[in-house]
Parts: structure tokens; C-alpha cells; sequence
């Protein structure tokens, strides 16, 4: 760590130096937001370091768990919003802006949502009258106070011939179930910005395949603002020149383009890179879990070099790019310590486990400096 703060130039933390680290929020205050997503724990007070940690580096906050179906909306008639408003209230506090994420997902979301009567399947008028319900109460509630939704999550099919996911609501609705949300949504609230948000776009028929359908709603006249590239990454995939084919074919559709839940999972995989299907998992062994005592130098290296580049790509597309949000502040929080493999030791975010910034972070602020030599634009 020390060494590479004196690689970078920058100060090693618990130097005494800590006042003076860089801020990312404004290092790419010119360019794009950077956000990240936050644990219920990280701003209702029970991690407090780690809540002012995030105010102080970041412009955006997405809510990692608390505005998903299954916390907000657990039972036909009862909705629990306690959770949800702690992210409205330490956002408006630190003066952040909030992404709501997410309306409509396949998944974490309770079974009675889709059943009818009988314990027959629910029908297409009951199913958009429920979703019309969900969104008109959560968007409603929030109206003002959410600069955008992630509308609709994860719509596209990873393998097979059908551009969509066969999920229930699909089934259950037909293929107009997306357009049904986005007007919803724009029903409830007529000025917040509206995402589709998906993974995996840098795969070519997945990546093709979003244009195919963000065409197909602005052909419709639906309203949709935004759309979102998960961009859950990994050391060596996907090819920077994916990445950058994948921001080129969105910011060709003229909306607002934004990385939303970027990280690097350093660990080993056995294949299947690029799918963050929640339905996947693997067996795992101590073969798979390498780095429990801490991330070795060489790894440590290459993740700050990831991060570098995929910033080099994204700086490439400011003109349409508005965000970049990471999945989570520091390596602890993070989803990739149990996924696909449960309880391993992951290390794919800015800040590790005692909130100290890592080489990637130092990464990302270093050429960015004012009078950093060449690094602004
Ligand atoms: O990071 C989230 C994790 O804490 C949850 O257990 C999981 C299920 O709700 O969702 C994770 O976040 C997902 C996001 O909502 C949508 N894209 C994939 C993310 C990683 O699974």
C-alpha cells in the first residue's frame, strides 16, 4: 500500500496525510457522476465511517438492496418504506443524488406478486394493475427526490434465440410488460429520469440485442431517459474493446448512457464470466479462494491497472455518459465474496475492508489531478 500511494504520488494513508486525499467526485466532476451503492447499515448510522466515507468521495448513491420489490413491498397490502427513506434522507443531508433501483426484476421479488386466484398464475389485467400499483406507490412517494429509476432490470435473455428472459413476468404479461413499466413510472413521476439497466452488454448478442430492444421502445414512443451497463467485471474480461463497443452501440441511441454497478472480481472463475445471474452458483474450494490473508501485490497492480483503463474508456465517452457508479464502497460489503461461490474473500472495489483506499483508488484520482500532466481533458 505504501509503496504504490509513492508510486502514484499520492501520500500514503495513515501518514497523517488523510485530509488531503483527493476527492473522486471531484476529480470527474467534469466528465460524469461517480456513484456507489450503499448498505442499508452504511447510511442509517450503524457504519458510520463508512456512511461519511461515501458522502465525502462520492456525488450518487444507489440504494444496494432496499428499494428492490421484496423490502419495499413484501405483502399485497403492506408496505415497508423505513429502510428506502433512510437512503432519502442521507442523501438529501449530504446533498446526493439518489438512483432508485429497482422496479421491475425477475428477481427478489415475493412469490404472491405473480400468483392468482386459486393458486392459479395471475392474469395480464391483474399483473399490470399490480405493477401499475407498486410503481405509482414507490415512485409516487419519492417523486422530487430521485434523479432516476432503474425502471426495468435485466430484461435480455443470456443464451437461446429470444432476445428477452423468460421471466414471469414476461410470461405472464407478454413482451409489453417493459413498456407498461417506463409509462408507469413517467405516470407517477413526470420529471425523474427512467433507466433500463442490464449485465452482460458487452457480450456481442447480448450487446446487440439491447440496442434491438431500446430501439424497439423509442419506436413506441416509450419513455425511457437512460440506459444503464451493469458492468460487473472481472481482471482479464471482458476486453477493453468490448467495453468500448458496448458504450458506443448505447451512446448511439442518443440516451443518457451510465455505468451502474461496476467491480472486478480478482478471484478465479471456472468460466462464465460476465453473467451475473443470481441463479447461478458454483461449488467452491480452497483453490478458489486464494487471497483470505489479503490481495497480493502483483493482483493488488492489476486491479489499479483495470481500473485505470476501463476510467481511459470511459472518459473516452463523456459526451454521453452521465454516471458511473460502483457496486458497493469498500471489498467487505461487497456481493462477489459470495457470489457464484458463497463465503470467499473478494477484493473488487476502491477501499478495502478497513475503508482504506487501495491502489485503485489511487489508480483512478492520479491522472486526474489538476496539473497532473496531460491527464485532463
Ligand atoms: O448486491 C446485491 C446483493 O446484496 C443482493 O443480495 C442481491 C439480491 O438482491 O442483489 C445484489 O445486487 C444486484 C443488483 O440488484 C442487480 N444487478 C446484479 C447485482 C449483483 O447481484
Amino acid at each position: 500500500m505504501v509503496a504504490w500511494a509513492l508510486t502514484l504520488g499520492w501520500p500514503a494513508l495513515g501518514s497523517g496525510a488523510e485530509n488531503s486525499t483527493p476527492r473522486l467526485r471531484d476529480v470527474y466532476a467534469q466528465e460524469f457522476m461517480i456513484g456507489v451503492a450503499l448498505s442499508a447499515a452504511q447510511v442509517d448510522g450503524r457504519e458510520r465511517r463508512a456512511g461519511e466515507l461515501a458522502a465525502e468521495q462520492f456525488a450518487a448513491i444507489t440504494p444496494e438492496n432496499a428499494m428492490k420489490w421484496q423490502a419495499l413491498h413484501p405483502q399485497p397490502d403492506r408496505y415497508d418504506f423505513k429502510a428506502a427513506d433512510a437512503y432519502v434522507e442521507f442523501a438529501g443531508r449530504h446533498k446526493l443524488s439518489l438512483i432508485g433501483h429497482t422496479l421491475v426484476w425477475h428477481s427478489q421479488v415475493p412469490a404472491w406478486v405473480f400468483e392468482g386466484a386459486d393458486g392459479r398464475p395471475a392474469t395480464r389485467e391483474v399483473m399490470l394493475n399490480r405493477m401499475r400499483q407498486h410503481i405509482h406507490a414507490v415512485v409516487g412517494r419519492y417523486k422530487g427526490k430521485v434523479k432516476g429509476w432503474d425502471v426495468v432490470n435485466e430484461a435480455l435473455s443470456d443464451h437461446g434465440a429470444d432476445i428477452l428472459r423468460d421471466s414471469l413476468w414476461r410470461r405472464l404479461i407478454g413482451d409489453d410488460y417493459i413498456d407498461h413499466a417506463f409509462r408507469f413510472a413517467r405516470e407517477a413521476d413526470p420529471d425523474t429520469e427512467l433507466y433500463y439497466n442490464d449485465y452482460g452488454l458487452e457480450n456481442p448478442r447480448k450487446r446487440a440485442n439491447s440496442v434491438t430492444l431500446i430501439r424497439g421502445l423509442l419506436d413506441r414512443g416509450v419513455p425511457i431517459t437512460g440506459v444503464g451497463t451493469q458492468s460487473h467485471f472481472h481482471l482479464d474480461y471482458p476486453a477493453l474493446a468490448d467495453v468500448d463497443r458496448t458504450l458506443a452501440a448505447l451512446s448511439s441511441l442518443g440516451l443518457k448512457v451510465m455505468v451502474t454497478e461496476l467491480d472486478v472480481d480478482v478471484l478465479p472463475s471456472r468460466g462464465n464470466a460476465g453473467i451475473a445471474d443470481l441463479n447461478r452458483s458454483e461449488a467452491g474450494d480452497a483453490s478458489m479462494n486464494p487471497y483470505t490473508a489479503g490481495l497480493p501485490d502483483e493482483i493488488q497492480t492489476r486491479l489499479a491497472h483495470r481500473y485505470r483503463d476501463l476510467f481511459a474508456v470511459y472518459r473516452r465517452h463523456r459526451g454521453s455518459i452521465t454516471r458511473v457508479t460502483l457496486w458497493g464502497l469498500d471489498d467487505r460489503q461487497s456481493w462477489l465474496n459470495h457470489f457464484p461461490i458463497k463465503r470467499r474473500t473478494n477484493h473488487p472495489l476502491l477501499f478495502d475492508r478497513d475503508l482504506k483506499p487501495k491502489p485503485a483508488f489511487f489508480a483512478l484520482v492520479h491522472d486526474r489531478r489538476p496539473n497532473a500532466g496531460g491527464g485532463t481533458k
